[in-house]
């Protein structure tokens, strides 16, 4: 039996307030778009059967690697942590699923999580494994590398533990392990390059054993930070190759702020789709590195042109194409929740204006080496506000229309402050 946490009746009278607008302006889009060709009603399906997953710890306050300043009411565990997950999917009705990261998720019971998961409406994404720290009382120090350390005790751990997660993932119906390592090292000389890289495929190759018929293990890359002067899985070029050397179940997962600035994240989708190894993604804003801001907060138009890769790469599918998404952001300055559902909106925008892209239009442009008119069909779908399609598609579904507003009336975080403890203070994540 589902129990969500907020009142349904809040969310159906403030939706009342809206609904008159709404119905103006849905109305008024759809003519829009019938003159085009374009049937809002088939745009709106497309969006309701969209997804993207939230992770476990993007529900507290995440802070730099300086500092962080918790708030009141911020989930201290996993049950609080899914708690304010369903808070997020009740109103927005587009993230479903939950990626655990672990060992921060431990519980002694996955079973009884998978189901105290389910009465709030939600599922399971991929499990993370976390080899980029220490944790008390383990063997080995992961400080100078895990699957790619000098030490085969420490790799052995390292792949353990990422073992041990593949098992958490089946117990509560994950179908993905997430691996993103640290790895890397800060001063010239200080590890062979060569040699850490065969040490971390020979390591991940005994973790891609261990993965299930239909499992897949997804390949993060990140161009620095903890490593300052080299990284072991730095870029796609890198991760492509590793996914490519440990098999047809290894994928690249692309996370919007791990490349270099400036870097062409569309054309690198579009690279990973091209050979099969295309496997997910980590949305997030960046202005300078692994900021880890909201989605679409600093550059929507590259959201919407990483979507526009995956609407033409779903036209023209390769071997296994199903990405998995998930938010991936630090929120150090707002409420998690209010992030998360702002987020959860500017990726389902991007993706529902990709929709609207007119690919006949692009493509006899493009054959015709019509720049102006290729870019035009592009521009044309960018400037349509769906904000009217993605709102429909929430209420429909029992979400808000407007989903700020009504969090906001809900008070949830006022009266969480008054049931949860308080988080201590220090460093954030990563
Ligand atoms: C890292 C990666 C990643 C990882 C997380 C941990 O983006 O996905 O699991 O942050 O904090 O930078
Ligand atoms: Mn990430
Ligand atoms: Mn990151």
């Amino acid at each position: 039996m589902t129990q969500l946490p907020l009142s349904a009746d809040l969310i159906a009278e403030t939706n009342a307030c809206h609904e008159q607008a709404l119905e103006e302006d849905y109305g008024a889009l759809g003519r829009k778009l019938a003159r085009s060709g374009i049937d809002i009603v088939a745009v709106q399906d497309r969006v309701a059967a969209f997804s993207v997953a939230v992770p476990s710890w993007g529900a507290g306050r995440g802070g730099t690697r300086f500092a962080k300043f918790p708030i009141a009411g911020e989930p201290t565990n996993i049950h609080e942590k899914l708690e304010d997950c369903a808070v997020i999917n009740q109103l927005c009705r587009v993230t479903p699923r939950v990626s655990p990261h672990f060992p921060w998720d431990k519980v002694s019971d996955f079973a009884a999580l998978r189901e105290e998961a389910a009465s709030l409406g939600l599922g399971w994404d991929a499990v993370n494994s976390n080899t980029f720290q220490d944790q008390v009382g383990q063997a080995h120090t992961y400080a100078n590398g895990s699957l790619a350390a000098q030490d085969a005790v420490t790799r052995q751990q390292a792949v353990d533990h990422n073992i041990e997660c593949i098992e958490i993932g089946r117990q509560l119906g994950s179908t993905d392990l997430t691996v993103w390592v640290g790895d890397g090292t800060n001063f010239p000389g200080q590890q062979d390059l060569g040699r850490s890289l065969d040490r971390y495929l020979d390591a991940a190759s005994k973790v891609y054993a261990a993965l299930p018929d239909d499992w897949r293990m997804l390949l993060e890359h990140k161009m620095f930070e903890p490593a300052f002067y080299s990284t072991v899985i730095s870029d796609w070029g890198s991760s492509i190759l590793a996914a490519q050397e440990l098999g047809p179940k290894a994928k690249c997962l692309v996370d919007l702020g791990h490349h270099a600035p400036n870097v062409n994240i569309e054309q690198i989708v579009a690279r990973l789709h091209r050979f099969g190894k295309l496997g997910g993604f980590h949305f997030n804003d960046s202005k300078y590195g692994d900021d880890d801001l909201d989605s679409g907060s600093i550059n929507p138009h590259q959201l919407f042109l990483v979507f526009n890769e995956l609407v033409e790469a779903e036209l023209n599918p390769r071997d296994g194409f199903n990405p998995s998404y998930m938010i991936d952001q630090s929120h150090n300055v707002t409420d998690p929740i209010e992030s998360m559902l702002s987020s959860a909106e500017a990726i389902t925008s991007c993706f529902a204006k990709a929709l609207l892209v007119d690919r006949e239009a692009l493509h006899a442009a493009q054959e015709a080496n019509d720049t102006m008119m290729a870019f035009q069909a592009l521009r044309r779908a960018y400037n349509i506000d769906v904000a009217p399609i993605l709102a429909k598609a929430r209420a429909v579904a029992g979400g808000a229309i407007d989903v700020l507003e009504t969090y906001r009336l809900s008070q949830y975080r006022a009266r969480k402050a008054q049931e949860r403890k308080a988080v201590g203070l220090g460093a954030g994540i990563v």
